[in-house]
C-alpha cells in the first residue's frame, strides 16, 4: 500500500517537473552514481585504534551518548549496518589511526600499507572504495605546530608520517582501481596573536612540497582549509586563502569543509570561483553552529546552496563528496543517516532545479520570472522524489530508517 502510493505520489511530482523542463528520472539517475565518502570518525568520536584517548588538537566530541564504537570490528559493522540504509554505492574515509595495528603500537612515523591490508581486504568484500587521511592530532608531538613547526625534528616527523600516508593512500587506489583521496588536514595555529604569521605559512608551504614532491599515480592528495581550531583561535596556518594560493599554485585538490567559514559568509559563492583555479574539490559536508564546525548535517538552506552552485557550475564531477561532524550526543549512526540522507536531498533538490529556464530568463533580463520560479521552484515535491529514490534502492522511505536504527541500538550498540 505505502509502495503504491509512493509510486504514485512520484509520477505526479514526475509530471510537474516536466511542465517546468526537468526530468526527474534523470536525477534520479544522477543520484545513484553519486558516491559519499563515509567519514569512518562518527563511529567512535575520531579516537581510533591507537592510544585509545579522546581527540585532541583542534577539534573536540562533546557528548557521551552510549554505543561507540570501540575497536576495529564494531566501527566495521557500523560501517555495514550504515550502507544498509544509504541508497547508492558510498566510499568510506579512512584517517591513519585507524589502522589495523595488531594490538601494537605503531607510531605515526612508522606506519605502513601492511596497517590497512585487512582494511582492503575487507573493503573489497563490501564492494566500497577507500579514501585517506593522514592523521596529525591526538598525538603527544602534535602541539600547536605540526607541518609548520619550525623545530626541523617535530616538522620532519610528520612530514614522515604524510609522506607515508600518501604510499598507503596509492596502495589503497592501486588495489580498488579507482584513486584513493587522502586529505592532508592540520590543526596548526596558534591561540593568542602571532607576529610570524608568514614564516609559518613559509614553512607548511615547503613541508607541503616536500610531502607532494613524489610521484603516487593511484592516489590524489588534498589539502583542508579552516578558519580557526579549538584553542587555536587567533590564528590558522592552513587558512583559505594560504591553501587557494596553493592549491592553485600547485595544482592540487583543495579541500572545502562547509563548517570552516566565517558563519555569515556565503560558502556557496566560493564554488564558482575555486573551480576556476584548483583541479577539483574535495568536500566535507558539515554543520557549523557558533564555534563548532562539526555538528550533524541537515538540510538547511547554506548546504542547499551549497549543492545549487555545485550543480549550476557543472561542478558535481569535479567534486568528491565526503561528510565531516562528530557528535557523540546523540545515536551515532543515527546521526550518520541523518547526515548522509540531507547531504543525497541536497544533491538531488540541486539536480531538480529547473537550470534551463532560469537562465532563459536571466539571458532576456526577465528578473521577475527569475525569482518567481526560483521561488516557485522551492516547494516542488522533491520530497516524493526522495522517497522513491529510496523505495527504487531498497532502503527505508522517510522516517522508515527510525525503528530500524532503534532495532540496531537495542541488540547491538546498547550492549557495548
Ligand atoms: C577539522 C577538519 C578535519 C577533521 C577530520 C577528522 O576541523 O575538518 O577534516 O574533522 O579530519
Ligand atoms: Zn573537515
Amino acid at each position: 500500500m505505502k509502495e503504491q502510493l509512493i509510486q504514485k505520489a512520484y509520477e505526479i511530482a514526475k509530471e510537474r517537473y516536466s511542465a517546468i523542463g526537468v526530468d526527474t528520472d534523470k536525477a534520479i539517475a544522477e543520484l545513484e552514481k553519486q558516491q559519499i565518502s563515509l567519514h569512518c570518525w562518527q563511529t567512535d568520536d575520531v579516537v581510533g585504534f591507537e592510544r585509545n584517548e579522546a581527540v585532541s588538537g583542534g577539534i573536540q566530541t562533546t557528548g557521551n551518548y552510549p554505543g561507540r564504537a570501540r575497536n576495529i570490528d564494531e566501527v566495521r559493522h557500523d560501517i555495514e549496518f550504515v550502507k544498509t540504509l544509504l541508497a547508492g554505492h558510498h566510499r568510506l574515509n579512512l584517517h591513519e589511526i585507524y589502522g589495523d595495528f595488531g594490538g601494537k603500537f605503531v607510531d605515526r612515523d612508522q606506519v605502513g600499507v601492511e596497517h590497512f591490508q585487512s582494511w582492503m581486504d575487507w573493503a573489497k568484500e563490501q564492494d566500497m572504495k577507500l579514501d585517506f587521511n593522514s592523521t596529525s592530532f591526538s598525538h603527544p608531538k602534535s602541539g600547536n605546530l605540526t607541518l609548520s613547526n619550525p623545530d626541523k625534528g617535530i616538522r620532519d616527523f610528520w612530514i614522515e608520517h604524510t609522506k607515508r600516508c600518501r604510499r598507503i593512500a596509492d596502495a589503497m587506489g592501486k588495489a580498488q582501481g579507482d584513486p584513493c583521496i587522502m586529505n592532508i588536514w592540520v590543526h596548526d595555529g596558534s591561540k593568542d596573536t602571532t607576529v610570524n604569521r608568514k614564516k609559518y605559512r613559509e614553512i607548511l608551504a615547503a613541508s607541503l612540497d616536500e610531502i607532494l614532491a613524489e610521484k603516487l599515480p593511484d592516489m590524489k592528495p588534498c589539502v583542508e582549509a579552516k578558519l580557526f581550531g579549538i584553542g587555536l583561535e587567533s590564528y590558522t596556518v592552513g587558512s583559505m586563502d594560504f591553501y587557494e594560493g596553493y592549491c592553485a599554485t600547485r595544482n592540487v585538490i583543495y579541500t572545502l569543509d562547509t563548517g570552516h567559514y566565517e558563519q555569515t559568509e556565503n560558502v556557496a559563492d566560493k564554488v564558482a570561483s575555486l573551480l576556476l583555479y584548483v583541479p577539483e574539490l574535495m568536500l566535507h559536508v558539515s554543520r557549523p553552529v557558533r564555534w563548532d564546525s562539526d555538528h550533524v548535517t541537515i538540510m538547511n538552506d547554506q548546504t542547499l546552496d551549497f549543492f545549487k552552485e555545485l550543480v549550476r557550475a557543472d561542478g558535481l564531477h569535479r567534486a568528491h563528496v565526503g561528510l565531516d561532524y562528530f557528535d557523540a550526543s546523540i545515536n551515532r549512526i543515527g546521526a550518520y543517516i541523518i547526515g548522509a540522507r540531507a547531504t543525497q536531498k541536497c544533491i538531488l533538490s540541486a539536480l531538480l532545479e529547473p537550470l534551463q529556464k532560469l537562465r532563459e530568463y536571466e539571458a532576456n533580463g526577465q528578473f521577475f520570472e527569475r525569482l518567481a520560479l526560483l521561488e516557485e521552484a522551492k516547494s516542488l515535491p522533491m520530497g516524493a522524489v526522495f522517497d522513491y529514490f529510496n523505495l527504487k534502492n531498497n532502503v527505508p522511505v522517510g522516517e522508515d530508517f527510525i525503528p530500524t536504527i532503534q532495532q540496531y541500538e537495542k541488540e547491538v550498540t546498547s550492549k557495548r
